[in-house]
């Protein structure tokens, strides 16, 4: 008899950052998790998470209704169908309901967890197996503050934890945000990568500006300069320049990749498993990516262990990520709901080891920090 799908809870976890994190549309101080719980007729769990930025500011789905589409669409599909075949989960789900990739990827999440616990095996085998174990990670300075944040880069540099460094940029005046940049490009110097993200703040003739200017700066990447719906905009930019674009939100899954790269675009992605629906569909834009000659970059909508691990296990399948990963989320929160946290060191993160993902929860803190009450918000 296969397993089947027993039960299938969504629960919303909020855990304070270490300091505000500012990007060019929400200030975040808080971080909004759903982690997925799975049980199937064997009595084997499966985990995933979904998480977004500042509620709905980043994307149409918020952690909330993230929670509803599980509880209300999704687990009444899965309750009863047989566990293992996540392809015939995934078309049954796409059958009935359209969009909400984040909730899907916690869905596939959880799925390939319990599959990869059923087989003894890690996820990253079940996705053809991985052959690297130290992933690069950058970390994202967003303190809003020039000086701290160049104390915050010398730190991690001294430390070896980040050797590469992300920077928001875009809520304010163009020049403005180009001295931020460039006095903490100048403070880290050469040894240390630096790239922003205007997470779409910006019109073409302001990105065509900014993107002069950071490229005389010495900037390295400039990711999703100009809004996401505007193809040719990021076509026409990376025709432009030197200094490459990181498509983010105008790719989430495989023809949005196949879309920007016959359109002319050369540059670099940020693959995400909540954007693509689930860590195969990222695997995917990664295949589509790599046939057009655009670079790779593993990226996160912040999450916490769970979807970090989970996206981890995908990105140690490819031969080659050009840009590194910022799989730092679980750094970001003040504390964690599993049991073992990541092993963060040289730069990068030790992919964890153990059936599926490797991961436990840590009940108490799951519980202490899991909301109680759908009006509280901290
Ligand atoms: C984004 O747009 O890339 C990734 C790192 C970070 O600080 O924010 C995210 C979202
Ligand atoms: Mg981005």
């Amino acid at each position: 008899m296969p397993a089947t799908i027993q039960s299938v809870e969504a629960i919303l976890v909020d855990i304070p950052t270490i300091r505000p994190h500012q990007l060019s549309m929400t200030t975040m101080g808080v971080q909004t998790m759903v982690i997925v719980r799975m049980k199937d007729s064997a009595g084997l769990e499966g985990l995933g998470e979904a998480t977004t930025i500042g509620g709905l500011a980043y994307g149409p789905e918020s952690p909330e209704s993230v929670k509803l589409t599980i509880d209300t669409y999704l687990a009444p599909l899965l309750l009863g169908q047989p566990a293992d075949n996540i392809n015939s989960l995934r078309v049954r789900l796409n059958r009935h309901t359209r969009g909400n990739n984040l909730a899907k990827s916690a869905i596939e999440t959880a799925l390939l967890d319990m599959l990869g616990k059923r087989l003894n095996r890690p996820v990253s085998d079940l996705l053809g197996g991985a052959v690297q174990r130290h992933i690069p990670v950058l970390w994202t300075l967003a303190s809003g503050d020039t000086a701290k944040d160049i104390d915050e880069a010398l730190g991690l540099i001294a430390a070896r934890r980040h050797c590469d460094f992300k920077l928001k940029i875009g809520a304010r005046a163009l020049m403005d945000d180009v001295r931020h940049v460039a006095a903490i490009k100048a403070a880290v110097g050469d040894s240390a990568s630096v790239r922003v993200d205007v997470n779409q703040a910006w019109d073409e003739a302001t990105a065509a500006k900014g993107m002069a200017e950071l490229q005389a700066a010495g900037i390295d990447l400039v990711e999703q300069p100009t809004p996401m719906t505007d193809l040719a905009a990021l076509v026409r930019l990376s025709e432009k320049f030197h200094l490459p674009i990181l498509a983010d939100e105008a790719v989430a899954d495989a023809s949005d990749m196949f879309s920007l790269a016959s359109a002319g675009f050369s540059g670099a992605v940020a693959l995400k498993i909540a954007k693509a629906g689930g860590p195969l569909q990222a695997l995917e834009v990664a295949t589509v990516a790599s046939a057009a000659g655009v670079g790779l970059y593993g990226g996160t909508l912040l999450e916490g262990t769970i979807g970090s691990v989970a996206a981890l296990h995908a990105w140690s399948t490819l031969e080659k990520i050009h840009w590194g990963t910022e799989m730092f989320g679980p750094l970001l929160m003040k504390d964690d709901i599993v049991v073992r946290r990541l092993n963060f060191h040289d730069n990068g993160v030790e992919l964890p080891a153990g059936p599926g993902l490797g991961m436990e929860i840590d009940e108490d803190k799951l519980a202490y920090y899991s909301r109680k009450n759908e009006y509280r918000r901290k």
